[in-house]
Formats: C-alpha cells, sequence, structure tokens
C-alpha cells in the first residue's frame, strides 16, 4: 500500500471516538518537543540575568499565578546537559526553546549591555543539541519582556520604542546564534500578548488592572507593534543574514477551530468562520499576505484597530513572501455563537460567544486535564485546510499537547493514558491533512518536554512528555514519550 492508500481506508474520520490507528506521516517529517524559557529554566537572577516581566508579576500578587513563580521551576538553566540527553534518549529530531530576551539583555533597551554568561547559556544548549543530532528552532519572544522596558516605556504600548528594542536584541540573536540556528520564531501567539495580557489581564504585566488604561485600544495597540516588530525583524534577517546563514523564519499564531453552535443557522456559521479571522486572520493576513487588517474586524473595530501608514504597509507587502513556514499552535476546538447586534462587551470577538456544547447538547470532545481543552482531533484537521486554504505555506506544528485528567495522581501521570489518545488521534489528523486533503504539514513539536510552569495556572495542569517531581526535580518519562518515540518511527517507515 502506498501511504495515501493506507490512509484513505479509513475514511471519513468522525473525530474523538475512532481507535487510534498510527497512520502515516512523510519520511521527512520532523518531530520535536518545544518549550519556552520562562517555564522551565528557573536561574531567575543568576550570572547577571535581568528582571522579566513574569519575575515581577508573579512575586507582586502570587494569587494571580496559583500562588507560585518560576523562580526554579524545572531548574533546566542548571540542567540542561540531562534534558538534552533525555531528548536525544527519545529520537527527537527537533527541540523548541525560547531564549530569555533579559538573560542576554538585562535590561533589554537597544543601547543597554549585552551579557556574555547569558549568551553562553545558549551557545552551550545549541552546541550540546546538535552534538545529538538534534536541530534548534529559536524563538526570540514568549512572553518574558524585560522588566525595565516595561517601566521605561511600557513595553508593547509604545511601537517605535518597542520595535526599535527588539530588532536590536533580534539582531544580537542573529549574530551569536544564527551560525547554527536555521529556524527561527520572532513572537510566540501576538494574540496571547495582544488579548490575555492587555485585555483580560490573566497574563503578565497584567496591564489592564491598572488604572487608567483602556481595555477598548490597547490590546489593538500592542498587535500593531508585534505585527510590525515582527515585518522589521522578518526584513532584518532578510537582508543581513539569510544569504550566509541559510535559515528561515516566522511568527507562531495559536488559535481554536470554531464550529457553528448551531449548524442550521447562516448566522452561527458565519459567526464560527468570524471568530477565526479574529484569532488568526488579525496577524496572518498582514504577516502572511501582506495585507491590511481584515475587513470583518475593521467593520466590528472601527478606528480602535490602528491604520497602517504607507511606509508599514510597504515594509508588510515586501516582508509577506520571506516567512517561510507558518507555525500553529493548536490545542482544541469550540462552538461559536452569533449574539446579537449591537455588539455590547464581545466586539473584541467579533461579537459571538463560545461554548463546549452545540446547540443539540453535543459537547466537541472529551475534557482534557483543563476544561476548554477538549479532544477534537477532526477540528484539527479542519483548522489545517483553513489555514492552507488561506496562507498556502507548508504548516509546522510549532506546540500541541493537553494535561491529563487525574494527573495529581503520580501513577496516572506517569501512564498518562489521555495524553497518548489525544496525541495519536491528533498525529492521526495530520496524516489525513497530508495524504487525503493535500495540506503540507511538515513538523510537529508537542507541547511540552516537560511539565513547567504553566502561567497563571502555575505548577497545575502537567503538560509534559516527562514528569517533574516539582520538590526533587527528578525527571520521569510518561508513557506518551514512549509512545511518540515508537509511533514516529512507525509512521514515517509506512510512508516509504
Ligand atoms: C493558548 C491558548 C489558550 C491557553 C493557553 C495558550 N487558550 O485558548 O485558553 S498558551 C500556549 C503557550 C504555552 C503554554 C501552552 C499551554 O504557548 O506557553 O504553556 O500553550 O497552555
Amino acid at each position: 500500500f502506498s501511504a495515501a492508500d493506507i490512509v484513505a481506508q479509513y475514511s471519513p474520520l468522525t473525530g474523538h471516538d475512532l481507535p487510534v490507528r498510527n497512520l502515516p506521516l512523510p519520511p521527512d517529517f520532523a518531530w520535536g518537543t518545544a518549550t519556552s524559557a520562562y517555564q522551565i529554566e528557573g536561574g531567575a537572577l543568576q550570572d547577571g540575568k535581568g528582571k522579566s516581566i513574569w519575575d515581577v508579576y508573579t512575586h507582586l500578587e502570587p494569587s494571580r499565578t496559583n500562588g507560585q513563580n518560576a523562580d526554579v521551576s524545572c531548574d533546566h538553566y542548571n540542567r540542561m546537559p540531562e534534558d538534552v540527553e533525555l531528548m536525544a534518549s527519545l529520537g527527537v529530531d527537533v527541540y523548541r526553546f525560547s531564549i530569555a530576551w533579559a538573560r542576554i539583555i538585562p535590561l533589554g533597551g537597544r543601547d543597554d549591555p549585552a551579557n556574555e554568561k547569558g549568551i553562553a547559556f545558549y551557545n552551550h544548549l545549541i552546541d550540546r543539541l546538535l552534538a545529538r543530532g538534534i536541530q534548534p528552532v529559536a524563538t526570540l519572544y514568549h512572553w518574558d519582556t524585560p522588566q525595565a522596558l516595561y517601566e521605561r516605556y511600557g513595553a508593547m504600548l509604545n511601537t517605535d520604542e518597542f520595535r526599535a528594542d527588539f530588532e536590536r536584541y533580534a539582531r544580537l540573536c542573529f549574530e551569536r546564534f544564527g551560525d547554527r540556528v536555521k529556524k527561527w520564531v520572532t513572537f510566540n501567539e501576538p494574540y496571547i500578548s495582544s488579548i490575555f495580557a492587555h485585555l483580560n489581564g490573566t497574563l503578565a504585566p497584567g496591564h489592564c488592572r491598572e488604572a487608567g488604561t483602556d481595555t477598548k485600544t490597547e490590546p489593538w495597540r500592542v498587535g500593531h507593534t508585534l505585527l510590525l516588530s515582527h515585518a522589521t525583524v522578518v526584513e532584518v534577517y532578510a537582508k543581513e543574514f539569510q544569504s550566509s546563514q541559510q535559515g528561515e523564519i516566522s511568527v507562531v499564531l495559536n488559535g481554536h477551530y470554531y464550529e457553528p453552535y448551531d449548524a442550521s443557522k447562516q448566522a452561527d456559521i458565519d459567526a464560527a468562520e468570524r471568530r477565526m479571522v479574529f484569532y488568526i486572520g488579525w496577524f496572518g493576513d498582514p504577516i502572511y499576505l501582506g495585507k491590511d487588517y481584515p475587513d470583518e474586524m475593521r467593520e466590528y473595530l472601527g478606528s480602535r484597530l490602528p491604520a497602517f501608514t504607507a511606509e508599514e504597509r510597504e515594509l508588510l507587502r515586501r516582508t509577506a513572501h520571506i516567512n517561510a513556514f507558518y507555525g500553529m499552535n493548536h490545542y482544541s476546538t469550540k462552538y461559536a455563537r452569533a449574539l446579537p447586534d449591537p455588539p455590547a462587551d464581545n466586539d473584541w470577538t467579533g461579537n459571538i460567544e463560545e461554548s463546549a456544547v452545540n446547540s443539540e447538547g453535543k459537547e466537541v470532545g472529551p475534557v482534557s486535564g483543563l476544561g476548554w481543552l477538549r479532544l477534537a482531533p477532526e477540528g484539527f484537521r479542519k483548522l489545517l485546510n483553513w489555514v492552507w486554504r488561506r496562507y498556502h505555506l507548508p504548516i509546522v506544528i510549532t506546540e500541541n499537547g493537553c494535561p491529563c485528567p487525574g494527573e495529581d495522581d503520580v501513577a496516572v501521570a506517569v501512564d498518562d493514558k489521555f495524553r497518548q489518545r489525544y496525541l495519536g488521534l491528533y498525529l492521526d489528523a495530520i496524516s489525513r491533512a497530508i495524504y487525503t486533503d493535500g495540506v503540507p504539514v511538515t513538523g510537529y513539536y508537542v507541547w511540552s518536554l516537560m511539565d513547567n510552569f504553566e502561567w497563571s495556572a502555575g505548577y497545575g495542569p502537567r503538560y509534559g512528555i516527562v514528569h517533574v517531581d516539582f520538590a526533587t526535580l527528578k525527571r520521569t518519562p510518561k508513557n506518551s514519550a514512549y509512545y511518540l518515540r515508537d509511533t514516529f518511527k512507525s509512521r514515517r517507515a509506512t510512508s516509504t
């Protein structure tokens, strides 16, 4: 059988109630693990590192982060060699990590001094990965803005200042790591930095909880800053580094798939589409298509959505084609229901209400260790199709995974049956997207290598394929780690 024949036998995919088929994946499909600096490193003030907004936020009001912080977390900063060996033992091809801006420029700004000890840490990490045959994928920004920049000018609230400081930071990373890092991500999930940190206030800096803030405009200003900072850095990379370093660069966008709440109502069908445009199109259209914000967003948000100057438009147009892949973080599916116009407080979603149950009482899928994260592989496959049709770029899954129900019990946590099923079905969905739908998906990085600090939820949810005992810092691979090691071996063998 060819790979396409094997996949076709299992058509159509009905979703979460299917058995895991271990459907084929291309021989050169890359599998990896993903982490971020603040979530795993610890060493909060070690070797001259500056404070990030997360170092401050978790100490200022511990109740916002489950009473916990990541001062130590997995202590990866001091245990990095052991963690690289662990990945090598699992047969990982790729490791996606993030660089802590304040570790390499403690105060963050373009005129502030660099910290050689911080730079040395990432050099050691990259060298060890390569020595074990693991390709480094580096994210420049995974939410840990240097605190000094937030205090100086509000960080992302000041587009021009932030853009100039981020450009210098990125250039330093390309100069010092770019001879060995061939895949770069500028920003992790600009949607989350904009909405969760500047509208809902569930993530640092929690700015919208302070007096005198404007949640009607600030999230959109932040989004604007991130888009322009991304485009600026993409152009710097293309002009100054790409021909000698031969790497590629893009951004990582997250987003749920949305199904209509009532599939017989046109308003709900439109709402589901509009919700994805507000989530993904907001960044995807300017970055990958070089276009203005989507019309639907302009319609609901009017002048609260910043306008691009002629020069900025040109920058977006010039840089759109440089992005080499679409970086997708995806976890789950939701239902979208149209709310009556005119919009009240829900205008930021495109005036829709989200739910886990549809008009017929049908649930999206079984609940993981977190209420919003449900097992819905068919939604994943549909989102892959949606993104491919809109942007026509090869897709890399830069994050996917889940915490398990009942994992407070360490036996359940290590024999993580829910996660094995979740990962197995989501990989089957990728196989079907590739071979049945013709969507080019080229890699899959599981979130996460190991249990870590899950932002506002602290050490509650455990996303790792490796268990971490936070009292002893002992790492124990969960059964899903062995499942991934084995399934990638067999899935990639079948397809040759
Ligand atoms: C994305 C979307 C939601 C929550 C968290 C994320 N949501 O819709 O409720 S964040 C994303 C992130 C990583 C996290 C991981 C798991 O990049 O740092 O640990 O997912 O939440």
